[in-house]
């Protein structure tokens, strides 16, 4: 390799943001860990996205390489490579060494891309050990490296080696990135296939039309998952059908609708199905919004408005009927809303949530006008009568649903006798520090009773499979036993009536087997709380408890296992000489045990559970319990595994 000359003191001083991204990582990235890794990757795509979203581009390459760098590729412009100016460098150095640079080069148009929200290309060089980019414009190809360098013993992240340079010619023009992710920064440098895989998807959804391709080229990888191929000329309709693939339709084609307001641009993609739960995902300059915001609201006004309107047109509601809520038409609601806009501003906890109030009405003008001229054709009359009727049930089980909430509230204060039997509370009253075990079995359950620290630890054991949720109306929800005990244990309501500043215990902490009922229960469980108490969720009430799979022992030693990954290092810890036991399940375990591993919070350990974990569970739940049983084996057979404990990726790690 050539012999690394930087630039000059001069130079490094330039590139002291760089270092600054260096110094606090998570400032720009939000974590070190695998989310912030993958960061990388998005950072990079979503410039290509942006090139692709203003017409000059139609292919997007992210390979993963054996030597565990990334490249991602386009067949855009090409990034410029004149010299900026009053910089004195060119424009591909100032990407890759300003902060914030993009914008320098915005036109008007790609004032709107993803990019506002990304950090670019500058951290992840600074956060790489090399990086390389090759540009070819103009019939030209350039190519420039910077490196991670140390220098008086400090060490300067994306520093270039030399300044672009004209390396040959081109006849297509393109850009295309190489970089190895700096290993003692993250805590890891694997990327996850599949993660990568979900993600890209969803991006050419999003981006109809454009070609994005993976290809992972790491040694594990199967032949077959090596290169996978995202086009979707039906883009966010081509979403709505993927989704529903597993469920019954109310009408066939999604009703798709676009315009622009105000200078916010809006898409929205919607079709109904005959289930009980909606499923609305939304996206700004193609940032998942998964906290929803004022977009969505403006979304279920224009559909309320417009199919109460029709709904009196049609006389399917008498002057008498009282109008449907918005609930009542989004039940077995699939849509997915896009919206472009730009100055967006995020809230909520996860930075998901959009703020900006102008969304609203530009969201709903478009989408109500839209509808409205949908079906003004004499040909949408029948869908118009599917979706109608579709809310003409939800409004009835709403009703049933209310009287049923009301005689459960009645009981539930007359008599709470069955429930003390069976909830073993906990005595300590600070509702911040107390911990609701849901447990699998009778039999575990007496076991954590025994074992718990009874001042701040409660528990309550599941007698068998919860009721599965998915198909099940809010009324049968609350008139089983198991679900009715959880709710009345947590205090907290439900639905609507959800309010967090009642909940009984802050950490409420799934207990299951590690195997596939374990695995159902959980899923179920957390399908509950996605559906009905989503708030406990978002605000990081729910974990999931991680009893040990192995114990290995010798003599006086002895070291718990909690998955099979760890099981070769801890034999190798303990010795010759070794004994293994495996645990089937909690029951196994004595009190003491159950203690030292799983209840103890200095020794256990937790996994929080995120949005995205239950969201999964869902899908899950949705697809192996819902109608279509082809998707069902499909999905089975794809993803026979699912005790991994890494279908609920961590978070943040409990104590
Ligand atoms: C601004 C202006 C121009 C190209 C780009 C940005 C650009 C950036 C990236 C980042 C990854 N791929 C990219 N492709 C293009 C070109 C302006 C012009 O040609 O006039």
């Amino acid at each position: 390799m050539a012999e690394h000359k930087s630039y000059d003191a001069k130079d490094i001083q330039v590139l002291e943001g760089l270092d600054a991204v260096r110094l606090r990582p998570g400032m720009y990235i939000g974590t070190t860990g695998p989310k912030g890794l993958h960061h990388l990757i998005w950072e990079l795509v979503d410039n290509a996205i942006d090139e692709a979203a203003n017409g000059y581009c139609d292919r997007i390459i992210v390979s993963l390489n054996a030597d565990g760098s990334v490249t991602v590729e386009d067949n855009g412009r090409g990034i410029p490579v004149d010299i900026h100016p009053t910089l004195k460098i060119s424009a591909v150095e100032v990407v890759y060494t300003k902060l914030h640079a993009g914008g320098k080069f915005n036109n008007e148009n790609y004032a709107y891309s993803g990019g506002l929200h990304g950090v670019g290309a500058s951290v992840v060089n600074a956060l790489s050990k090399w990086l390389v980019v090759e540009v070819c414009r103009g019939g030209k190809k350039y190519s420039m490296r910077f490196e991670t360098i140390t220098k008086n013993g400090k060490v300067h992240g994306g520093v270039p080696v030399a300044p672009l340079t004209e390396v040959g010619k081109a006849i297509k023009s393109g850009t295309k990135v190489t970089y190895l992710a700096d290993d003692t920064i993250f805590e890891t440098v694997e990327y996850e296939h599949e993660t990568i895989l979900k993600k890209l998807r969803e991006l050419a959804f999003l981006n109809k039309g454009v070609e994005i391709v993976f290809i992972d080229n790491r040694k594990n990888i199967e032949e077959s998952q090596r290169c996978v191929t995202f086009k979707y000329e039906g883009g966010i309709v081509d979403f709505v059908k993927f989704m529903n693939e597993s469920k019954t339709v109310l009408y066939d084609k999604p009703i798709y609708i676009e315009g622009e307001r105000n200078g916010i641009k809006v898409a929205v993609a919607i079709e109904h199905t005959d289930s009980y739960t909606d499923n609305v995902f939304s996206y700004v300059n193609n940032i998942p919004t998964t906290e929803g915001g004022t977009h969505e609201v403006g979304l279920r006004s224009a559909l309320t408005r417009v199919f109460n309107d029709l709904a009196r047109k049609t006389g399917a509601l008498k002057d008498k009927d009282a109008n449907y809520i918005g609930d009542d038409f989004k039940e077995g609601l699939t849509a997915v809303l896009i919206v472009k806009m730009k100055n967006v501003q995020f809230e909520g906890q996860t930075k998901t949530k959009l703020g900006n109030p102008e969304a609203k009405n530009a969201v709903e003008g478009v989408i109500s006008d839209g509808l409205v001229e949908y079906f003004s054709s004499n040909k949408t009359g029948k869908i118009l009568s599917q979706i109608l009727s579709k809310a003409e049930g939800a409004a009835k089980v709403r009703e049933a649903a209310r009287k049923a909430k009301e005689i459960t509230r009645q009981k539930n204060a007359l008599d709470g006798a069955p429930l003390v039997g069976k909830l073993a509370s906990c005595t300590g009253k600070n509702v911040e520090n107390n911990e609701l075990f849901i447990v699998e079995g009778n039999s575990a359950g007496g076991t954590a009773k025994q074992a718990r620290d009874r001042f701040f630890q409660a528990v309550l054991p599941l007698r068998g499979k919860p009721l599965n949720v998915e198909k099940k109306r809010i009324d049968q929800v609350l008139q089983n036993e198991e679900f009715r005990t959880i709710i009345t244990a947590l205090n907290a309501g439900i639905g609507e009536d959800f309010n967090l500043a009642n909940l009984k215990y802050h950490k409420v902490i799934i207990l299951a087997d590690a195997d596939q009922d374990g695995a159902h229960i959980r899923a179920i469980l957390l399908t509950f709380f996605y559906r009905y108490m989503r708030e406990l969720i978002t605000e990081g009430h729910v974990y999931i408890g991680m009893p040990p799979l192995y114990k290995v022992y010798k003599k006086d030693v002895e070291e718990y296992v909690y998955s099979d990954n760890e099981l070769d290092a801890a034999i190798e810890r303990v010795g010759k000489g070794y004994g293994i036991q495996r645990y089937k399940g909690l029951g196994e375990m004595s009190n003491d045990q159950l203690w030292d591993t799983t209840l103890n919070p200095d020794a256990r350990s937790l996994i929080r559970v995120s949005i995205e974990d239950a969201a999964e569970a869902e899908k899950m739940i949705t697809v192996l319990m819902g109608d279509n049983i082809d998707a069902r084996k499909a999905y089975i057979t794809e993803n026979a595994d699912f005790n991994k404990v890494d279908n609920f990726k961590p978070t943040a790690a409990g104590k």
